[in-house]
């Protein structure tokens, strides 16, 4: 063994689930069997983003998902890989993807109880160019007697059991938290094959002068969201510019504002009134990291994320993510035009 002083107290996610299990005694241990299941997805769909240049699977695929988006490669492929671990570990009765217009039934598992919505390769219009890209999922679990129709996910983020996201950078990252626990992220050593727990217990700092939003909308955007934004860039006497950083990929913009602090915004606006981003598996999983992370997050109504109910699967939503504080400011400005 090399001079390297190796850690002999990694906690692999596969302990951690399991550790997770002992500390509920009636559970079954079908919420662990689920998240192995995602674990192998992540695993894999990280080794085809890896290898994406090298093997010519940037690029797009020729066809299109249900939302109109050209699909990449990596789209279709992850989308297969995420629909196979889902309906293979036999706790699933059903999964939303962004990638499929209908719900997937798998009624091969009628006693499943669990429901997943995800968004396999979320921010994939940036893969030629090598940003980060991810996977974001929320799971709830079947009401008693529920088959897994899509009424069955048209529920309030405040009903998850789970949710999170992964970024496949250099190493993938994992962000998991369980309802009411707390988040925690994983980084995947490729040499082993395992996630890592390296970030016990995340907490978003209360504030941070920092926003992401794309203000190639501005033009767009409602009066309280001009008037919030213009005050980040113009702050009064003696105050200082907020600094800007916009990725353009959920995930990655997320992860930063989690360790960093500050806010991430897609507002509605006039072009999109229920703004783009989806709230089954973009919105809500992201709320409830953020939410028990210690920070807010709210939709264009000043609503509270995980209360929005969506009217259809592919339903949307504005929302500002992010800080404590920040996201109070959003809210306060709102509050000043609606008097
Ligand atoms: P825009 C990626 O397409 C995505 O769904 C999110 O990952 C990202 O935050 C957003 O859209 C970027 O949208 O309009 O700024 O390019």
């Amino acid at each position: 063994v090399g001079q390297e002083k190796i850690n002999l107290d990694i906690v692999t996610l596969t302990r951690f689930l399991t550790e997770e299990q002992t500390k509920h005694k009636e559970a079954t241990g079908d919420f662990t069997l689920l998240c192995h299941a995602l674990q192998f997805a992540f695993k894999s769909i990280a080794y085809y983003i890896r290898r994406a240049t090298l093997i010519n699977l940037t690029g797009l695929a020729g066809s299109s998902n249900t939302t109109g988006d050209d699909q990449k490669k990596l789209d279709v492929i992850s989308n297969d890989l995420f629909i196979a671990a889902m309906r293979s570990s036999g706790r699933v009765r059903a999964l939303v993807s962004e990638e499929e217009e209908n719900i997937i039934s798998f009624d091969e598992h009628p006693d499943a109880r669990y429901v997943v919505a995800c968004d396999p390769i979320d921010g994939s219009s940036n893969l030629d160019a090598g940003v980060s890209v991810g996977t974001i999922f929320g799971i709830y679990k079947l009401p008693e007697g529920a088959t897994g129709t899509k009424e069955d996910l048209l529920r309030a983020g405040t009903e998850m059991v789970a949710s999170g996201f992964t970024m496949y950078g250099a190493s993938a990252m994992l962000v998991l938290t369980m309802k009411g626990g707390p988040v925690n992220a994983f980084t995947l050593d490729n040499a082993l094959g395992e996630f890592i727990l390296t970030h016990p217990n995340m907490e978003i700092p209360k504030k941070r002068a920092i926003y992401s939003v794309n203000e190639g909308n501005s033009l767009y955007w409602e009066d309280p969201v001009k008037e919030y934004v213009n005050e980040l860039k113009y702050p009064g006497e003696g105050g200082k510019p907020y600094s800007a950083r916009y990725i353009g990929s959920m995930v990655a913009d997320a992860y930063r504002t989690l360790l960093y602090g500050g806010i991430f915004a897609y507002p509605a606006d006039k072009k999109s009134p229920k703004g783009k981003l989806r709230i089954l598996y973009e919105c809500a999983p992201m709320a409830l990291v953020f939410e028990q992370a210690g920070g807010q997050a709210v939709n264009s109504k000043m609503q509270r994320m995980l209360e929005v109910v969506p009217e259809h699967i592919h339903d949307r939503s504005g929302i500002f993510l992010g800080s404590y504080d920040e996201v109070q400011k959003v809210i306060d400005v709102h509050k000043k035009f609606a008097k």
